[in-house]
């Protein structure tokens, strides 16, 4: 059965799984830079992610990799136009991963209902105004300035109670602009602008960023901590380190799950909530 947007908003609240498919349509993304450029190349990646289970297809056309630039907005809808629809036409929930406003209001108009948002709203000051006025919600997400210059020397004294700040500003921000609380998502940004350390303090701390009362989305799919934890320096060979993250954070509270591995981890989590039962009824 089809998720809609409003089951995802409120994953938090039913204790239901959300698994959010990655599309790059991009030349240079960490993992599957290059393979979906092409409009039937991405369609078929779609459909494949569609059929293994994917609730929601995140669809992105600029890398955001540690030391990435910026790729123009107009090309960002260049590579998007032919995309959007033709992922739209799966049946899945489609997500725009863009930090700019232009770019989420061509992917709307195209058959796209979530915006996904890695600079919680900063980069683009039209971007918060323009979730509030096409009732598009959103996701927040953490990240220590920017892509180009996030890894050069991240800090923290404590990370997530940092991050859970910056989130609940983030989300009041949000709501100034109009935008209903409960259509945000918030995310703590694995990977952008954190330590090995940072990141597994985020994950284990997810309890605390789930007490903001929004649902919590986790993208640990094939990063770099899981290689440096594991020795794995190919992305594609990450994927039970991915899993692992995944279930540590489901356990801690967060319920969507942004993934390049769809069916695996749909598996793992499928079979972690059957032995563990409902949130409520566990005694660990
Ligand atoms: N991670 C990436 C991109 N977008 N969005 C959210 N909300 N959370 C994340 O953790 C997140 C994200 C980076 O991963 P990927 O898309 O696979 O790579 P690239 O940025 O190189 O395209």
């Amino acid at each position: 059965m089809k998720t809609s947007i409003e089951d995802i908003l409120a994953s938090h609240r039913t204790g239901r799984v959300v698994v959010m498919g990655i599309l790059n349509v991009t030349p240079d993304s960490f993992s599957d830079g290059g393979a979906f450029l092409d409009p039937g190349a991405a369609r078929e990646q779609a459909e494949r992610m569609a059929a293994e289970g994917a609730d929601v297809l995140d669809v992105g056309a600029e890398s955001t990799r540690p030391g990435s630039g910026r790729v123009p907005a107009g090309e960002q809808i260049e590579r998007l136009r032919e995309v959007i629809p033709a992922v739209a036409a799966c049946g899945v929930a489609v997500s725009i991963d863009t930090t700019r406003a232009e770019v989420a209001c061509f992917a709307l108009d195209s058959g796209a209902q979530l915006i996904n948002d890695v600079s919680a709203g900063r980069d683009d000051a039209r971007m918060l105004p323009l979730a509030a006025e096409r009732g598009a919600p959103i996701v927040l997400m953490h990240m220590l300035d920017e892509p180009r210059t996030m890894q050069a020397d991240p800090h923290y004294d404590d990370v997530v109670a940092e991050v859970r700040a910056f989130l609940a500003g983030r989300m009041d921000a949000a709501v100034a602009a109009g935008v209903p609380r409960e259509r945000i998502v918030v995310d703590p940004g694995i990977g952008f602008g954190k330590r090995l350390e940072d990141n597994l303090a985020l994950l284990a701390g997810v309890g605390e960023l789930a007490s903001l009362g929004a649902a919590v989305l986790v993208g640990p799919s094939r990063k770099r901590f899981i290689g440096a934890l594991a020795g794995a320096p190919d992305p594609a060979e990450r994927l039970g380190g991915s899993i692992a993250a995944c279930l540590a954070a489901w356990r801690r509270g967060a319920t969507i799950f942004r993934v390049h591995d769809v069916a695996p981890v749909r598996q793992a989590l499928t079979v972690a909530a059957a032995i563990e039962g409902p949130r409520e009824q566990r005694s660990v």
